[in-house]
């Protein structure tokens, strides 16, 4: 070889550019933390992974990596250089990372995960399989236990960075620790999240032949049940396998803004293909759930359209309840289609129209450029726990048996009914906040995302369609089987006789509410068609914008504000307050006191009032829960001042 050639290679145009790669990007800096950082990526790193003499090869490695990366970088003694690295690459990749691939734990190092997972895509390129693996992966390098969120690639700079980082690994195949100074990668060692949550496209076997296609959690409908212990510290991880960002939002729980799962407090997207760790600790104890928080306007596959919904039942520091049996039923419905022409108004609510709202909805109705209404949703299938009616187990009970039924209705849109015929339920918990007087119904009504826990006493033996009342939602699967141990033959309905829902005979007997510190009224109007084709919904005549983030109300922290809502449209709006519960004070014109929740159903042309306690300072969402009102003007900020 001649000297000439050992002194340098004629380089021009991509040969420079890899020479910078190499050395400049890629082994100039290796060297560098490997001696500006030693406990953690030169000397401890070494120890760590069990290498020989770390405190020796520490630092020679990492001067070597220096002194050749500069000369690579220079174009000195290139192939003297290169052979070094080459060297020190394959002691690397044989005594870490064949470990590692062989499918032994990760040791200790943050970095190791991101660059199998480099190389993983550089090799393989991004099939499904590998996006689930950069996902669990990622989920090793969100160590740390400090803070209440660790989103990997969650902020939108880290996230363009990590895929840009991915984009360059065809450029630069076994990159170093690049990743560990871009995205400062914690170096804790992985804490075991509590519960994981892997959000996907999967099936739903509602009947054998009907098999709907959606997304979901875990892939299954409903999502688990999460069991939380009030005041116990969860770590929750939830891993996005779809293609597009999401959001889990904790419904009914007194949780920071950052984890509630709104895009409008503030909480970070989980990136598509990425992941997002949370933690946070659990209250109040009772029945809540787990629900997609993110907008799907006019997109049927997206948001709460999907079968993204779980249950949560988080138990009290103190147990309660004379039960036998606890049953949680998930009230949904599938393959969502948008129509013309209105929605049907449904009789379910206690109390008569209030007149000005009439006339008010009246004047919007003729004031609207559109003269017909705008789009609803309607379903083809529909089902409890993700079975239609007579295709799932029958509920098995026994004479005398006590069962307290967990309901949640996890509908985008609809207002739900159920009755079990020759039974009556003993409402118990409405929203899993304990109720001051027991009622006994013969119909339960629950608004989209409402959640009633009832017992009932088995003492009606048969086989009994447990089902919506209404007949045609009941006819494409909207029930469950009841059936008594040794009673057979087809499952009876029977029609119950009409019952209208009034939350107030849950409430104090007595009861007068406290007087609050402010009063908020709140007009609801409806817009026809306003917006496309859709309705619009404005609250004081002005609909949420994400972009001015209003419209916004200041509460100060230890206040308690009534908020007073006239509802001028012939819909049901399940009214829904985050992180906040409140507390029903008056109902079509009805004062109550001592029922405590987080949705509740405002009637067609009627008014009601909640106060709330500004108890939980962050940003604050109110709004619709029905998914179209919600999308389309039906929001509200409440910010701490
Ligand atoms: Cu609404």
């Amino acid at each position: 070889m001649r000297w000439a050639a050992l002194m340098g290679t004629r380089a021009e145009g991509w040969t420079i550019l890899v020479r910078l790669m190499v050395g400049l990007v890629v082994f100039f800096p290796e060297g560098i933390q490997k001696l500006v950082f030693p406990e953690i990526l030169g000397v401890g790193r070494f120890a760590n992974i069990g290498m020989p003499f770390p405190e020796v090869m520490g630092p020679f490695v990492g001067t070597v990596e220096l002194v050749c990366g500069t000369l690579i970088t220079l174009g000195l003694f290139t192939r003297l250089a290169a052979i070094s690295l080459i060297v020190i690459m394959v002691v690397a990749i044989v005594s870490t990372k064949l470990p590692i691939w062989a499918g032994s734990p990760v040791t200790a190092s943050g970095a190791w995960p991101m660059k199998r997972v480099t190389i993983f895509s550089c090799c393989w390129g991004r099939s499904p399989a590998d996006r689930r693996r950069r996902g669990m992966v990622s989920g090793r390098d969100a160590g740390a236990r400090t803070g209440a969120l660790h989103n990997v690639a969650g902020s939108k700079a880290m996230m363009i960075d990590r895929r840009r980082f991915l984009n360059y690994a065809g450029l630069v195949p076994l990159i170093g620790s690049v990743p560990r100074l871009v995205f400062g990668a914690d170096e804790a060692t992985a804490e075991k999240p509590d519960y994981t949550l892997r959000i996907g496209t999967g099936l739903v076997e509602l009947a054998p032949d009907h098999i709907v296609s959606t997304t979901l959690y875990n892939g299954q409908f409903p999502g688990p049940l999460l069991r939380f212990k009030e005041g116990r510290h969860v770590i929750v991880d939830i891993h996005n396998d779809t293609d597009t960002p999401e959001l889990v939002h904790w419904h009914g729980q007194m949780i920071p803004s950052d984890v509630d799962g709104a895009a409008e407090e503030g909480t970070p997207f989980v990136p598509a293909h990425g992941m997002q760790r949370i933690s946070f600790v659990p209250r109040p104890s009772g029945f809540r759930f787990y629900h997609t928080h993110v907008v799907a306007g006019a997109d049927v596959n997206r948001g709460t359209y999907t079968g993204q919904a779980g249950p949560v039942y988080i138990e009290p520091k103190n147990n309660t309840g004379a039960y036998d049996r606890e049953i949680f039923l998930v009230m949904k419905e599938f393959e969502p289609s948008f129509s013309h022409g209105g929605d049907m108004a449904i009789d379910a609510l206690a109390g008569p129209p209030v007149k000005s709202l009439q006339q008010m909805g009246k004047a919007a109705d003729e004031e609207a450029q559109e003269k017909t209404k705008g789009f609803e949703v309607g379903y083809e299938l529909f089902g409890i726990n993700g079975r239609m009616l007579g295709h799932g187990e029958p509920i098995r009970v026994k004479p005398g048996e006590r069962v307290l039924f967990h309901v949640l209705n996890a509908s985008a849109t609809e207002i739900r009914s159920l009755a079990l015929p020759g039974h009556v339920f003993r409402i118990v918990a409405l929203d899993g906040n304990p109720v001051p007087t027991q009622a006994e119904v013969p119909v339960l009504w629950l608004g989209t995302a409402e959640r009633v826990s009832a017992l009932v006493d088995m003492k009606h033996p048969g086989v009994w369609v447990m089902g919506d009342l209404a007949d045609d939602d009941r006819k494409h699967g909207m029930g469950v089987v009841v059936e008594y141990a040794g009673q057979k033959g087809k499952p009876q309905w029977i029609k119950p006789k009409p019952f209208h829902w009034d939350y107030t005979q849950f409430g104090k007997a007595n009861g007068a509410p406290t007087a609050p510190d402010e009063t908020i009224e709140i007009t609801v109007v409806k817009h026809n068609g306003a917006l496309n084709g859709f309705n619009q919904w404005t609250l004081n005549g002005e609909a949420f914008s994400m972009e001015t983030r209003k419209p916004v109300y200041t509460v100060h922290e230890g206040r308690r504000y009534r908020l007073k809502f006239r509802n001028a449209s012939d819909d049901i709006h399940p009214l829904h307050l985050h992180r906040h519960s409140f507390e029903l004070t008056r109902i079509a014109g009805k004062a109550t006191a001592g029922v405590i929740k987080d949705v509740v159903m405002l009637g067609g042309f009627q008014e009601l009032e909640i106060d709330f306690v500004a108890d939980n300072p962050g940003l604050t969402l109110f709004h619709c829960h029905q998914q179209l009102h919600m999308d389309f003007g039906f929001m509200a900020l409440f910010q701490y001042a």
